[in-house]
């Protein structure tokens, strides 16, 4: 179990977690919801990318979490992988509600691995709170049956209620600590 922790440490571990997917799909408003605890009041386009920092722990180590939250938009995509680099793991977010931006996901796990390789990567399906949901069990099944990726490292979430985003800021932290042993 990983606990937000406010300042008490003198030093920490950096870790870098990239935030990837469609324009709109909710990456800005998962990581303020994250960070701050609030929802932005309104729609404001990610300009090449946000970054944001908080210190999470686990057990006796601190880790200083630098999220990238990139541009979805295509028009960005020249210059976007240069933030890619050094990433220890990702988030890919779709919108459950947007079957395009579902459809876009092996395109942007495609572009990130291009980059970073086959570091740990978990996957989103956000606006869980909206009822008019166009992604079925059976479009995630048929991605997961097709995908590297184990339907252990999916999560639905909202950043509008709050619905699994600590959970979500966890599982990735605790991939990356797997994978890279740094405790
Ligand atoms: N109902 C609902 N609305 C959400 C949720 N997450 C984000 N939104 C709304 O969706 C819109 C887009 O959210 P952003 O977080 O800016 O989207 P983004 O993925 O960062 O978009 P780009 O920066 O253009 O790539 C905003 O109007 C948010 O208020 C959610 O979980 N539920
Ligand atoms: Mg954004």
């Amino acid at each position: 179990m990983l606990l937000l922790v406010m300042g008490e440490f003198t030093s920490s571990i950096p870790i870098k977690i990239t935030i990837i997917g469609d324009p709109y799909v909710g990456k800005t408003s998962l990581v303020t919801k994250k960070t701050k605890g609030f929802l932005p009041e309104k729609y404001l386009i990610t300009l090449g990318v946000n970054i944001s920092t908080y210190e999470i722990s686990s057990e006796s180590t601190v880790y200083t979490l630098q999220i990238f939250d990139i541009a979805g938009q295509k028009h960005f995509q020249s210059f976007r992988s240069r933030f890619y680099n050094g990433s220890h793991g990702a988030i890919a977010v779709f919108d459950l509600n947007n079957i395009k931006s579902f459809q876009s996901l092996n395109e942007w796990i495609r572009e990130f691995r291009e980059f970073c390789g086959n570091i740990p990567l978990i996957i989103l399906g956000n606006k869980s709170d909206l009822s008019y949901r166009v992604i079925t069990q059976d479009h995630l099944d048929d991605f997961f049956d097709k995908s590297e990726i184990s339907t252990e490292c999916y999560l639905e979430t909202s950043a509008l209620d709050g619905t699994n985003v600590d959970e979500a800021f966890e599982l990735i932290t605790e991939r990356i600590v797997s994978v890279n042993k740094v405790n």
